[in-house]
């Protein structure tokens, strides 16, 4: 796949690596064959169904819920309301950013969608069709759906809930030196004003959310399988609502299909099927259908972002402003590390050196879907990154530069690293212009540029797009981060049996990108034991140690890091034992992938195999050192790592009906150290693809009475094999300095990078017709207005 594969042989890009390298994936076999566990899947003995009665309205006040009729159907056991909820505590649970959310409606609903009420039955029919029967009388509000009215006097207050409240504004947030970006644009030559908008999208992952609770009233035990991102951070919260000690919580999360931020999250159902479980004495299955999933768990995005860019006439950066509106929906559960209530949006000033940097971002509460979910993003980053290429490229057309020329001109030169990005964070590593003109030149820029002078001599769009972006992933160091007060580490545990082979334990928790191949891989690497040899387990609270999970790409950088740890541990420790048996001082011995050996006498040596079954042998062991060949550790980051990319675009725009054709797409990425090449390609891919989506299709949009026009997959379109190029990929490899073996993330660069790709793209197609700027997603409508002359964008 791909044309663009040129490094496919560099060196360790070998198919049977013991260690680094294209090793097929390990978890395939039950994928490809249909056979992997889901938490669908999971059939326990008297288990009962759970539906949930959404509210077909944005705003209004509950006036009664009558279930008596549904509760006299054939099949149900029991039917929850608010009311129940609430003796028990659980009508409401905390969110992850403070606020609160309801579990079932007591007052008001707040957005279309949101839960009223829980009925259990015999099985998913009995359930679902007695939704029907739960007789509600609602007293309709007026909906706020416009965040841009949020704010004005006489808009109607969502959360009256809340003591004390009177609007529905959430929070400010700073970052960056106001002061001295004042200044930089007192004296600059050029300002250019941008609005630019990232609308909401979801991450709709193939599998929607659910849970299976399994409360045993004897044992006081509650086994919960669930559709989880992060198992860990998952049951110490729900120890914390629930009242159920964490120590008799086991939370199992089997296999998940696919993530994408959809899963960090604690929604209602969740607790619902536990309350269920309590209540009936039987295990409860919920689940939710594509349209729950796009309706009311997290969304993604929805930052309206008012941008200034200051410059000198021949194209030097002097400085950035970031204004934005934050859209933060009814309740306010955005998912990112506590003292970031903007997530990364820090990131802003890209991969640039500016004079000087402000940015500031507001949320409000509208009667839309809680989340601001990190949808394949580290926290805003995607939200940045978009923000910052849009505003360079609109720059570019102010001064009637090369957009390519213009991000060379200024980027953050290699020697500055690491460097102080002027609002708050500090990149770890870069060769920015190295990764650029590579980029450049396998795409074949020049000659693309004049294809496109030719075409446009013809009247035909031909758009040519960049987007350079550098993100922050691997939270976070825990003098920086926590969630919910809970530090951001990751721990490893590892043993090596008897006769050689390996267990790792992670607390992090693959949803499809092949943990279980690539952190056997990084312990193949460090201790020379083969891949195959390795059992990676993970999702299951009672075989793994504590740590808080995946997103933001934090599994290599954090938990990647921690096996890297744990195997040097025990390579240490085997150290010892291997000179025991060779009757030689530790110093003395010298390591080489998978054996300690004798300095100057290789023949003198001992496999790590060999050196395992002494551990556990009757050797006598040097002092302190206990008979095994374990180790743990719990691995805090210094720093997130910065992964980083060029990207290009080249797109076709039909005259006739406004549809945009995505004719080449380049990622040349840099993720430090390459773990698997043939897992970062499809990382990769997958990625572009959603950038695809969102740049081109992708929008949860609202009437004005806050009904939801993106709740089916018939509205919400997503891209399919036919909307994609063949994707072309390249990389360069600057290792992060703080990581043990270099790692930076890679999971969500595709998707963080490309939108801005695609839309400078699309824009630069427009541009003979005078188009300077367009919002997302660029579809057939939304161009063919462009082209008239009435873009949306300001
Ligand atoms: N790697 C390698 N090398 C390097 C890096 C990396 O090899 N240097 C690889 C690893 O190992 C893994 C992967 O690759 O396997 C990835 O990684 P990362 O970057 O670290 O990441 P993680 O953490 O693991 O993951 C996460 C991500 C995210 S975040 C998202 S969205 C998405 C991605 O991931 N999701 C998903 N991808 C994917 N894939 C799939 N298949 N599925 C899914 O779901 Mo968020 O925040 O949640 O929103």
């Amino acid at each position: 796949h791909g044309r663009g594969h040129a490094h496919n042989h560099a060196a360790g890009d070998t198919d049977r690596p013991v260690g680094f390298g294209r090793l097929q994936r390990k978890e395939d076999p039950r994928f490809v064959r249909g056979q992997g566990n889901y938490t669908d899947d999971v059939v326990l003995p008297g288990m009962l169904h759970g539906a949930i009665l959404r509210s077909p309205v944005a705003h209004a006040r509950i006036v009664s819920i009558d279930v008596s009729e549904a509760l006299a159907r054939p099949g149900v056991r029991a039917v929850l309301t608010g009311k129940d909820l609430e003796p028990l505590k659980l009508a409401w649970i905390p969110t992850l950013s403070y606020d609160v959310q309801a579990v079932l409606a007591t007052d008001k609903v707040r957005f279309q969608g949101q839960e009223v009420a829980f009925v259990i039955a015999d099985d998913r029919y009995a359930a679902r069709d007695a939704l029907e029967s739960i007789d509600v009388e609602y007293d309709i509000l007026p909906p706020l759906v416009d965040a841009r009215h949020a704010l004005d006097a006489d808009a109607p207050l969502i959360r009256d809930d809340l003591e004390g409240r009177t609007d529905n504004h959430i929070q400010d947030w700073e970052c960056g030196d106001k002061a001295a970006t004042d200044a930089v644009f007192a004296k600059a030559e050029v300002v250019v004003t941008q609005e630019v908008v990232y609308p909401r999208v979801h991450p709709a992952p193939m599998e929607t959310c659910g849970a299976v609770a399994d409360f045993n009233p004897v044992s006081g035990d509650l086994t919960l399988y669930e559709t989880s991102q992060a198992p860990h951070a998952h049951r110490t919260v729900i120890a914390m609502v629930s009242g159920i000690p964490e120590h008799k919580i086991h939370l199992i999360s089997p296999d998940i299909g696919g993530g994408f931020g959809n899963k960090v999250g604690i929604y209602p159902g969740y607790v619902l099927a536990i309350v269920g479980s309590i209540v009936t004495g039987h295990p409860v299955k919920w689940m939710e259908d594509r349209s729950e999933n796009l309706m009311s768990t997290s969304f993604a995005r929805d930052y309206i972002m008012q941008g200034e860019i200051a410059a000198t006439r021949d194209g030097k950066l002097l400085g950035l402003r970031a204004d934005v509106l934050a859209d933060h929906g009814a309740f306010n559960g955005v998912a990112q590390p506590t003292k970031f209530p903007a997530g990364f949006f820090n990131l802003f000033p890209g991969s640039y050196t500016w004079e000087a940097v402000h940015g500031k971002v507001t949320s409000v509460y509208t009667n839309k879907a809680p989340g601001g979910v990190a949808y394949a993003c580290s926290f805003r980053v995607t939200e940045a990154v978009y923000f910052v290429e849009r505003m360079i490229d609109r720059l570019a057309i102010e001064l009637d530069m090369d957009p390519a020329e213009l991000r060379l001109k200024n980027f953050i030169p290699a020697s500055a690293f690491p460097y102080d990005n002027k609002a708050g964070f500090e990149y770890d590593s870069g060769e920015y212009e190295k990764t650029m003109r590579h980029a450049m030149k396998l795409i074949g820029y020049d000659e693309l540029r004049r294809e496109q002078q030719e075409k446009r001599t013809r009247g035909e769009l031909m758009g040519i797009g960049i987007s350079f972006f550098t993100e922050g992933v691997g939270a976070g160091p825990r003098k920086h981060m926590d969630i919910l007060g809970l530090g951001m580490a990751d721990g490893a545990e590892l043993r090596i049996h008897p006769t050689g082979k390996a267990v790792v334990r992670i607390s992090v928790q693959t949803q499809g990108q092949a943990h279980e191949t690539t952190f056997a891989q990084i312990v193949a690497e460090e201790i020379g034991i083969p891949p195959e040899d390795i059992e990676v387990v993970h999702g299951d609270t009672d075989r793994t140690p504590f740590g808080l999970g995946t997103y933001g790409s934090r599994s290599t950088p954090v938990s990647g890091a921690a096996v890297a740890l744990v195997t040097r541990k025990v390579r240490d420790k085997a150290r010892l034992i291997a000179a025991a048996m060779l009757e030689t001082r530790p110093e003395d011995l010298e390591w080489e992938k998978g054996r300690w050996f004798v300095k100057g006498d290789p023949s003198a040596g001992k496999t790590i195999q060999e050196i395992a079954l002494a551990a556990h042998g009757t050797m006598q062991l040097p002092d302190g050192v206990d008979g095994n060949l374990d180790a743990e550790v719990t691995y805090d980051p210094p720093n997130l790592t910065y992964p980083y990319g060029a990207y290009f675009c080249v797109t076709d725009i039909d005259k006739d009906t406004g549809k945009v054709t995505v004719r080449r797409f380049l990622a040349v990425d840099d993720c430090g150290t390459r773990i698997n090449p043939m897992v970062i390609e499809g990382q990769v891919h997958g990625g572009l693809t959603d950038g695809i989506g969102m740049a081109l299709m992708e929008i949860i949009e609202f009437d004005s009475d806050g009904n939801n026009l993106g709740g089916s997959f018939m509205d919400y379109l997503i891209p399919t094999a036919m909307e994609v190029p063949d994707w072309e990929t390249g990389f360069t490899v600057t290792p992060s300095p703080h990581h043990p073996i270099g790692a930076k993330g890679i999971g969500e660069s595709a998707t963080v990078g490309s939108p801005a790709a695609i839309v400078n793209s699309v824009i630069d197609a427009l541009r003979p017709l005078g188009v300077t700027a367009m919002d997302m997603p660029c579809t057939p409508a939304r161009v063919w207005d462009a082209m008239q002359g009435h873009a949306k964008a300001p």
